[in-house]
């Protein structure tokens, strides 16, 4: 078996319980696997080896950024140009010289120190959108193993692309990897788009590229979770502390303009102005930990829905009621599960987002014979796989959402139960292990397509 290389991000941590991309990959990396992610330390210059770590059940070795790298790769290229770029937000991007400067330079310095470390057999799998040059940067590297990539956020569809004036360079990037993974069908045909106006590029059968002799096959692999492991930790949870008087609508996101939240606020007071019978009969409770808070978009978010949500509360709040319970820090995951499960409605309205992992975590953590309703946003990566079960709505429409929020806090038993149950479907058919499959073998089969053939002679 060929060792797996995972890069990204976030390093796991060799003790604590792990976030779901780690449990992801786990079983794969079971064998001997690397992974290598950012220590999140700061150094004073760049350096050119990775550290190891001890402990964990695979080997973790990490890079350093040096605070200007930080600054520039980090907050800068990847999070000030890729995230609002491809959540519909160029209005929202920073495009500074030093920004794409330090985003080659970070992704070269790191493709060198992963090549030092490579054996001949291994599968290489690059996660996420601050690395997309890396497979440009070890192919120049000589490394002919294979390279996938996986994209967790939306890809940006040839309009909003254009906006980058080194679109060129990007599809040379994407072209380098054998298999370019995304979460959804909406994306795939946005990147097929965008290679269509690429100088050069030709569009092969079944969804692969040709860009100057690097040929990439480009696929969706709709991230998913391990729902009856979720489910379990739902049923044990702990839910003392919820206002029982009150249906619960609840909503989970990191603080991010991607996610829709002041439209989301607004839809609740909209539904509160327009149905007083409502006074003291439900509460919205938003958690949304912080996140990126270097990056002024994200204060400025963070502002606003501190004002809409004092707004609604002053409007609407009685002695003894608070229309919206809005906590901005993190809740433990066991809490969070028992948070899920104890809500009427869950609340996933983002603008623009991948796939939308709270979504299918709410439908998990349900109770089977009396299970809430998901309100799901058409724009999650998400709808395309629980469109069935779900309350679709416009997160952009209001009154659509307020009153699906209605609709949701009505719905007869027996319709919950059918919604419910094609969702909880879905998530068992394409588990999280279903994912990691389908991933890896998509990337070894583009990897041998693209090996030289034997002469059968
Ligand atoms: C990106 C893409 C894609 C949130 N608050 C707390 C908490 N969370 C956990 C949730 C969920 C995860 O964080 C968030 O995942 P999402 O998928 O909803 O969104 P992003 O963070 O934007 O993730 C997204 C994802 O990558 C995976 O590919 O689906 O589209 O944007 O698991 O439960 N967890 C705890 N406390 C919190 O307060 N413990």
């Amino acid at each position: 078996m060929s060792r797996l290389v995972v890069v990204s991000n976030r390093l796991p941590s060799g003790s604590t319980p792990s976030g779901g991309l780690v449990v992801a990959l786990q079983d794969a990396l079971a064998d001997g696997g690397l992974w290598v992610g950012n220590s999140n330390k700061l150094t004073d210059t760049p350096a050119d080896r990775l550290t190891r770590h001890e402990g964990g059940k695979f080997t973790r070795m990490s890079f350093d950024l040096t605070e200007e790298e930080q600054r520039d790769f980090y907050l800068g290229y990847s999070n000030s140009v890729l995230w609002p770029l491809c959540h519909d937000r160029v209005d929202l991007m920073e495009l500074l010289p030093q920004y794409l400067e330090s985003y080659r330079a970070v992704n070269k310095r790191i493709a060198k120190m992963i090549a030092r470390e490579l054996q001949p057999d291994d599968r290489i799998w690059v996660q996420d959108y601050h690395f997309l040059s890396l497979g440009y940067e070890l192919r120049q590297l000589g490394v002919t193993q294979p390279i996938g990539f996986f994209l967790h956020i939306p890809f940006p569809g040839p309009n909003a692309f254009a906006a980058l004036s080194h679109g060129q360079e990007v599809c040379r990037w994407i072209a380098a990897f054998d298999l370019f993974g995304l979460q959804a069908r909406r994306d795939v045909s946005a990147c097929l788009q965008v290679f269509r106006t690429a100088k050069g590029a030709e569009l092969l059968l079944n969804g692969r590229m040709k860009l100057e002799d690097q040929i990439v096959q480009v696929a969706s692999f709709p991230i998913a979770i391990d729902p009856e492991e979720f489910a379990r930790t739902a049923r044990n949870a702990p839910t003392a502390g919820l206002d029982d008087a009150a249906a619960t609508i609840i909503g989970v996101d990191r603080l991010d303009y991607s996610k829709g939240l002041p439209q989301r606020f607004r839809a609740y007071g909209h539904l509160l102005d327009a149905h007083p019978e409502l006074s003291g009969q439900v509460a919205l409770l938003q958690i949304a930990p912080p996140t990126r808070e270097a990056v002024k978009a994200y204060q400025d978010i963070r502002d606003e829905l501190e004002q809409l949500s004092g707004h609604i509360n002053g409007a609407h709040a009685t002695l003894d009621w608070t229309p919206i319970r809005y906590i901005h820090r993190s809740v433990p995951r066991e809490r969070l599960a028992g948070l899920y499960r104890g809500a009427r409605v869950g609340l996933v309205t983002p603008l623009a987002d991948g796939m939308n992992l709270v979504a299918k975590e709410y439908v998990a953590a349900q109770d089977a014979d009396d299970p809430g309703v998901l309100i799901l946003s058409k724009f999650a990566g998400a709808a395309e796989q629980l469109f069935n079960g779900a309350l679709i709505v416009n997160p952009h429409d209001i009154a659509e959402m307020a009153e699906a929020m209605n609709l949701a806090l009505n719905m007869p038993l027996g319709e919950r139960r059918e919604r419910y149950q094609s969702m909880r479907k879905v998530l068992a058919d394409k588990d999280v292990a279903w994912w990691r499959e389908q991933f890896l073998t998509a990337l070894s089969a583009s990897w041998q397509s693209s090996q030289p053939q034997m002469d059968p002679a």
